[in-house]
């Protein structure tokens, strides 16, 4: 893929971060969304690809847009696949809370899991523990070698969990191995990609959430060297069916690394909407417009972070 794709993807989640962040703390989640919708696609399409969602949300009858299987771009050029999450944390923005993000991961077609918008069980680990997790392993053994790899205590590790009640049993198991929880209310693509960064003060990430968000994190950890492992949960008869549908048979099937991001070139990009530990959120003054967001290149490992300043007083 060309390099300078990566400058035009960061147009797209900038401009969903500038509309979906005037919804911020208005108790909106939906219009959020549609706002961050409406402007990626917009920008999508003025880019010069052949692309195609394959994970993100929903299919055509759920999703009014950016639905599974959409084309996105001029529709010249490479073929790319596309992983969404126009507005991750919509909850977040209508609350007014930390960590929203507007986030996409693209690679060469056929390099991205093509899997319906359903639960995923996940774990999640920086480079230290890449190769010593295993997702159908005890929560003791994971937690005990994650802290071994990082050269501490059980005692001293961080584990996130998204607060759901389907996770009590996982809590209760984390807690009683000695570990802490950081309990987070949405946006586990922001903190899953955290354990991959030293300083973050996240050890590993565990627990269900979206199945996009996985495919999302999946791609910045692995440009990050660290490790992701996931289980697709369908719990329905219909979910089943899509599944089968897509390509996947075995649902019990661990999803490595290799499973779910493919080759060496893979570009995660993310904008920040709200202020959150990984990037800092949208701030509109009165003639510029700030955005911060993150770009990951696998081929090369290299994360920029850029600072935007768009002109918003109708000159430009
Ligand atoms: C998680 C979380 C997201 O969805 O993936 C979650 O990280 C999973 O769904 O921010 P539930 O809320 O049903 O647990 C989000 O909350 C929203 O995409
Ligand atoms: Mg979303
Ligand atoms: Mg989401």
């Amino acid at each position: 893929m060309r390099r300078d794709l990566s400058m035009d993807l960061i147009r797209v989640t900038e401009s969903a971060a500038l509309a979906s962040g005037k919804w911020m703390g208005r108790g909106k989640k939906e219009e959020a969304d549609e706002a961050a919708t409406q402007a990626m696609r917009d920008v999508f399409n003025s880019i010069q690809m052949k692309g195609t969602v394959v994970i993100g949300e929903g299919e055509m009858d759920e999703a009014p847009m950016l639905y599974i299987g959409e084309q996105l771009g001029t529709g010249e050029g490479p073929e790319i696949d596309i992983a969404v999450d126009p507005l991750e944390g919509t909850n977040i923005v209508a609350a007014g809370t930390s960590d929203a993000l507007t986030t996409i991961a693209i690679a060469e077609n056929g390099n991205l899991l093509h899997a319906p918008d359903m639960y995923m069980e996940k774990i999640a680990v920086g480079h230290e523990a890449a190769g010593k997790i295993d997702i159908n392993a005890p929560v003791i053994d994971n937690l005990s070698a994650v802290a071994k790899a990082k050269n501490k205590d059980i005692s001293d590790l961080v584990v996130a969990v998204l607060d759901r009640e389907r996770h009590g049993k996982l809590i209760r198991e984390i807690r009683d191995s000695g570990a802490r929880v950081k309990l987070i209310q949405d946006g586990d693509v922001a903190v899953a990609i955290s354990t991959a960064f030293e300083d973050s003060g996240v050890d590993i990430m565990l627990g269900s959430g979206g199945a996009p968000e996985g495919v999302l994190a999946a791609t910045a950890i692995k440009s990050l060297n660290g490790e992701f492992q996931g289980k697709l949960l369908p719990y329905t008869k219909e979910e089943r069916k899509r599944l089968q549908q897509m390509g996947i048979d075995d649902v019990n099937k661990v999803l490595l690394m290799e499973d779910i991001v493919k080759g060496d070139d893979v570009y995660f990009v993310a904008t920040g909407v709200t202020n959150g530990d990984l990037l800092r959120g949208v701030q509109y003054n009165q003639n510029i417009s700030t955005t911060h967001s993150i770009v990951i290149s696998s081929k090369t490992g290299t994360v920029r972070f850029i600072e935007g300043r768009h002109q918003t007083n109708g000159n430009k």
